[in-house]
């Protein structure tokens, strides 16, 4: 019947080149653009197929590889939710995407649609919202996955154009709420919430012209094109874009960008000595990462960096603040309102952020790789936040949370108490909750709320960096004939196998003050991860070094 026809055209126009194999992994799947389509192709199905499964909610498919070089491109699932694909599905999607010829594609979603009681060819509907990011292959990937969604009967896809990857899942997120999901839905709500921000600034607060100035590192990818269309109405922060993708400024993520400063330390392309001293942030090549940083000197390129774990931390301590206001607060109303604040962490979170998120009394809690795990983590709380090293994070509110806070901003409001300090520490919450992406990670949002968070706190760049001091730390990457013989356990703070290889590391690590040091398989490329961290750097490297020969 019809379905058949479709599935079994769709897979013999994109037939899987010999030799490809691929895994949807930490992030999706990826590959060089050029290879890409059918595996894209069969993502569109997939998110299809999720979308009727799930009684026609929109779901997402973004099409990026993220802060990796131009010539890669990849492809991603959102949930309706706005948050990774459930990662029961993943299994089906290794298999959709390697099955070898159109028969074995048919037989396979057949099985599946059976097994997960998904009926095709009825009356169903289904609705898959597509974006992506700056790439070359961008487009032509994007018509493999509009084929790919066709190919269900009863899906309809929509284009969004090219976005960031935060801003799709934002919009499969809203739409699925309900609530306007455009692209200036979007930037009205970041425009907006920032304003109101630094509405609640405390009159005593910034006002230094100096702290008002920002540069970002747009990475020459998408990020910075989004930002050059806001920056205008972003009033009460004056922004200056480099590497924003413009005709002739630089490649994609090259010698630029949040992956590249975070790893290298030094400062992108783009930047002179003019520049030192000023508050810089950088953004990955779809804008789901953040760090910051300052040039020290105009004599070399190296960098003061804030990475995922400071930001991290500010953000924790705002949120922390605001919820004493709120408790400890003796004004007339006495309300208060306990709250479950849960910190998320990986295990590349540099050992003094986690010793100073604790010793502010926070939770803190450790989770596997991959945005998928912090998140889902986060969600167990009232407030969670969550951040890798590498700049990718967010904050999510429960809904629950959110509705006790809007009835006691209501009850404060409606008499003398507005503008109490209560009142306004509840208001500065809402605001955040609504200028943070609580879909996914989003530099832009991000950023927004550094810097508002900055103006509310009168702090400068330095008094930032100043928060606690990193560990100095060594990352190596070891090849080897098979990663997967790694196995780890404990939020990958430890291997299970080989059994010897934990001994072993145990053994060094007991060498080196305030040592620390794992190892995992890397999710996204084909090497083994070494990670170790010492009270000095010479400590950390050898560490590292001899860590790494062990795994070899
Ligand atoms: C992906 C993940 C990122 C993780 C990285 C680790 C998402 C959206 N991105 O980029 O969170 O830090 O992989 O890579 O989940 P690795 O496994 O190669 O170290
Ligand atoms: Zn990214």
């Amino acid at each position: 019947r019809e379905q058949r026809r479709r599935l079994l055209d769709v897979a013999s126009r994109f037939p899987l080149p010999s030799g490809c194999r691929f895994s949807y992994g930490t992030a999706g799947f990826r590959a060089d653009g050029a290879t890409m389509a059918p595996a894209v192709c069969r993502a569109g199905i997939l998110a299809a197929l999720r979308s009727v499964k799930l009684a026609g909610a929109a779901v997402g498919i973004v099409i990026t590889a993220s802060h990796n070089p131009v010539g890669d491109n990849g492809v991603k699932i959102a949930d309706p939710d706005g948050g990774m694909m459930a990662q029961h599905w993943e299994p089906f999607a290794d298999a959709l995407a390697n099955a070898p010829d159109p028969d074995a594609l048919l037989q396979l979603v057949l099985q599946f649609a059976k097994d997960e009681g998904i009926s095709l060819g009825g009356h169903h509907t289904a609705q898959v919202l597509l974006g992506r990011d700056t790439r070359p292959t961008g487009e032509y990937l994007l018509d493999a996955a509009l084929q790919g969604i066709n190919a269900i009967v009863g899906a309809h896809a929509i284009d969004m154009g090219i976005l960031t990857t935060p801003q799709l899942h934002w919009m499969v997120r809203s739409k699925n709420k309900g609530i306007k999901a455009s692209e200036s839905d979007y930037f009205t709500q970041l425009i907006d919430s920032f304003r109101h921000m630094l509405e609640l600034v405390p009159k005593d607060k910034g006002g230094d012209e100096l702290a008002k100035k920002l540069i970002v590192d747009g990475a020459n990818g998408i990020g910075g094109v989004k930002l050059e269309q806001i920056k205008a109405e972003l009033s009460g922060i004056d922004i200056n874009v480099r590497n924003s993708g413009k005709e002739g400024e630089g490649i994609l993520n090259h010698m630029c960008g949040a992956d590249f400063v975070q790893k290298e330390r030094v400062t992108p392309h783009g930047f002179s000595p003019e520049d030192v001293g000023v508050r810089c942030a950088s953004l990955d090549g779809d804008a789901d990462r953040l760090v910051y940083f300052r040039m020290s000197s105009a004599s070399d390129n190296k960098v003061d960096l804030v990475d995922g774990d400071k930001i991290l931390s500010l953000f924790a301590l705002f949120i922390r603040e605001q919820l004493d206001i709120i408790n400890n607060n003796g004004s007339q109303v006495n309300k208060s309102m306990p709250a479950r604040l849960g910190i998320v962490q990986t295990a590349y979170a540099n050992g003094a952020s986690t010793q100073f998120l604790k010793n502010h009394g926070l939770e803190v809690v450790f989770t596997p790789t991959g945005v998928k795990y912090l998140h889902k983590k986060a969600l167990e709380y009232d407030i969670g936040i969550y951040f890798e090293a590498n700049g990718h994070g967010t904050i999510v509110f429960s809904e629950d949370f959110l509705s006790q806070l809007q009835s006691l901003s209501n009850e404060l409001s409606s008499d003398a108490a507005n503008g109490s300090a209560q009142y306004r520490a509840a208001m500065r919450l809402m605001a955040a909750s609504q200028l943070i992406n609580q879909a996914v990670g989003d530099a832009l949002s991000g950023l927004l709320l550094v810097e508002a968070i900055l103006q509310y706190k009168g702090w400068s760049f330095q008094n930032w960096c100043e928060l606690y001091s990193d560990l100095p730390s060594r990352q190596l990457k070891v090849k080897v004939i098979d990663r997967s013989s790694i196995v780890t356990t404990e939020a990958e703070t430890k291997v299970s196998q080989p059994s010897s290889l934990q001994e072993l590391i145990d053994k060094e690590t007991a060498n080196c003050a305030h040592g620390r040091c794992f190892v995992r398989p890397s999710g996204t490329e084909d090497v083994v991860r070494v990670y170790a961290e010492a009270s000095t750097q010479v400590e950390a490297d050898s560490l590292a070094r001899s860590v790494a020969h062990h795994v070899e």
